[in-house]
């Protein structure tokens, strides 16, 4: 690479050259030929044409149905919303102000959870692009959008090969009236470990700079302790702190006293005490019943002064009762998505909400014909995803019996069967309950839930028993995740982990009991960022830095990528996933004003190495691109 080459060169760093550098050091003057971005978008069109997209079954480009875009006037100014109070008034002047509302307020969740628990996160931005400003004209009463975080930071570099920030950005400036909120793991951020405290602090600040509002912070093991840090970063950020609980259990059931009503005003207190404007009720897996809702609310009303916003996952059908329940108790805020992509594993939808409260007076302000017609984009959109769907085709009442989160459901279910399980899924998802039993009963999200589905799916994988591991544990090698969480590597769950079964897994290592992030040395951001820039081959932005130091791998995969085919977000997502059909023209416009025009005229028998060579026609001139078949 040309940095690597010469003007990294210790000489000609420091200046100490002269005419004889060229001939005494030759290679460092041999370039790579560097591709155009018209030859690399080509390319990456063969080469998915001939062999696919991980996670698309390969076949000729569907034939899908024009995307249905509302009509909205651009010229108009956008309408004042939620982002304009927080602007004004700041984050304890946001939360008086939501306090004070009589209706209940809507978070839509379309852009971030609604596909990480339908579609398995794969939305690229384009599609969100499109429908950013109408939903910002038509919704400008929405407490908030949540568009980022969870899986969604992660997924982008690894699978949609594109950049998570430019994403918020973009969006942003679609979206300037309504609060944007992310999804944020404490100490574990927008990933699946613990980082240093200074990287949580850094990722908080730039999220907060590119334009996350609302930062929905919880720990997966509801260990407050581990969300202290996340909290303070967003009060001096001047965000808002939207501190969560996650749910788990059943609070009605009396049989099961863990998780009891007291504990949830407990954990209430605490985060009320450790700075929160909001108080998060996160139901990740769609357990909290009416009642239950009704209750809770109703204490914690009682016990905290904070506005609570509350989230659940519509899995067993029950999701729009349980919101009226909790609205009934006063909630301020509930989480709902788009009629189309909404319910089963994916939040309640907001349209059933909204008639379902007919003739309450908290039902919220919102326009229905509008969430009407902007559902009809998704359903579009959701077309082009439909390898990605769970295959889940009716409300799912198990799902208060195993607990597993909306979010985990369809992705393990791919797990189980990558790995030869997929006619035993009931059984996983029993053994997924009793792996939970045996750990005590814990909290199940991002990441506690992995270590319980790593655990079920070894067990089950292995044909292990419960009483297996307690009498042959000694000899068994666990999966890594289940080492760490013995270790308290992600925290330390509520009244500790099971001694017997910890030692089991632990056999000779060392279990911490502080906060993981204390042991954890800073991040040198001056020299990863000289690291980073020596492989990049062009300037490092703190957004590069942040990823590369969240998944170093994954974010070289994605530069690896860029070099290879370019930035890819810039195709419409049928071409992304099944390249093009013969004869086929498309029109890709790679920046702002500047379009190439693609016809796929003619594809070659393979050769005898292998490859087959595209015949294109870009702008109207023949462009030849040579790939490997991989079938
Ligand atoms: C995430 O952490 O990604 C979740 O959505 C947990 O529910
Ligand atoms: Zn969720």
């Amino acid at each position: 690479h040309f940095l690597e080459n010469v003007i990294l060169h210790e000489k000609f760093m420091s200046g100490q050259y002269d005419t004889t550098f060229i001939d005494s050091t030759p290679e460092l003057f041999v370039f790579p030929k560097r591709k155009d971005r018209g030859t690399k978008m080509l390319t990456y069109i063969a080469d998915t044409t001939l062999n696919g997209v991980e996670g698309v079954a390969k076949k000729e480009k569907p034939e899908f149905s024009p995307l249905l875009i509302p009509e909205v006037d651009h010229h108009q100014e956008i309408p004042k919303g939620t982002k304009q109070i927080l602007d004004e008034k700041g984050p304890e002047g946001l939360a008086e102000w939501l306090k004070n509302q009589k209706e209940v307020l809507l978070t839509d969740t379309t852009f971030r959870d609604a596909h990480q628990s339908l579609l398995a996160t794969r939305i690229r931005t384009t599609d969100l692009l499109h429908i950013a400003e109408p939903t910002a004209r038509l919704l400008p009463n929405l407490f908030s959008v949540e568009m980022w975080g969870g899986a969604t930071f992660d997924v982008a570099y690894r699978f949609l090969k594109e950049d998570p920030w430019t994403r918020l950005l973009a969006l942003r400036e679609k979206m300037p009236n309504v609060l944007f909120q992310m999804l944020l793991r404490s100490s574990n951020a927008v990933g699946y470990k613990n980082y240093p405290d200074n990287l949580i602090r850094e990722f908080v600040e730039k999220s907060s700079n590119a334009g996350i509002d609302v930062f929905r912070i919880f720990d997966s093991l509801n260990w407050v302790e581990g969300m202290k840090l996340a909290i303070e970063s967003v009060r001096e950020s001047n965000k808002i702190a939207e501190a969560t609980i996650c749910y788990t259990g059943d609070i009605l059931d009396k049989g099961r006293e863990k998780y009891d009503i007291n504990y949830y005003k407990n954990m209430a207190k605490e985060l009320e005490q450790s700075g929160a404007h909001i108080l998060g009720i996160k139901d990740m897996a769609g357990l909290l019943k009416p009642e239950a809702a009704y209750q809770l609310i109703s204490s914690l009303k009682e016990t905290i002064d904070l506005p609570i916003h509350l989230h659940t996952h519509d899995t067993s059908g029950n999701g729009v009762y349980t919101y009226a329940r909790a609205i009934d108790a006063g909630v301020d805020v509930v989480d709902v998505a788009t009629g189309s992509m909404s319910g089963l594993t994916s939040q309640p939808s907001a349209q059933a909400l909204y008639h379902a409260l007919e003739g309450k007076q908290r039902k919220p302000q919102v326009d229905i014909d509008a969430y009407e017609e902007i559902s009809h984009y998704w359903e579009g959109i959701r077309e082009y995803y439909q390898d990605f769907e769970s295959g889940m085709k009716a409300p799912h009442t198990e799902i208060y019996f195993h607990e597993m989160p909306g979010g985990q459901y369809s992705n393990l279910k791919q797990q189980a069967k990558a790995v030869g399980l997929g006619n035993r899924w009931n059984e996983v998802k029993t053994m997924f309950r009793k792996v939970n039993d045996m750990f005590g009963d814990i909290v199940k999200v991002t990441p506690s839930s992995k270590v319980i589905g790593d655990m079920t799916l070894f067990m089950v994988q292995n044909d292990l028993s419960e009483a297996d591991i307690y009498e042959k544990g000694h000899s068994i090698d666990f999966p890594d995740s289940v080492i760490e969480f013995a270790q308290g590597y992600i925290g330390q769950p509520y009244q500790g982990f099971p001694e017997k079964l910890q030692k089991i897994i632990l056999k000779d290592r060392e279990a911490i009991t502080v906060r993981p992030g204390e042991l954890l040395e800073p991040i040198d951001f001056d020299g990863l960022r000289d690291e980073l820039f020596k492989s990049l081959d062009r300037q490092v932005t703190s957004f590069d830095l942040i990823a590369y130091a969240l998944y170093p791998k994954v974010f070289m995969d994605y530069h690896h990528f860029c070099e290879s085919y370019g930035d890819m977000s810039v195709l419409d997502t049928p071409t992304f996933f099944y390249g093009m059909n013969l004869g086929e023209e498309i029109e890709v416009e790679i920046e702002k004003g500047k379009t190439l025009i693609v016809r796929l005229v003619s594809i070659s028998e393979p050769k005898e190495d292998g490859t087959r060579v595209f015949y294109f026609e870009l702008n109207g001139q023949s462009r030849e691109i040579r790939v490997k078949d991989n079938s």
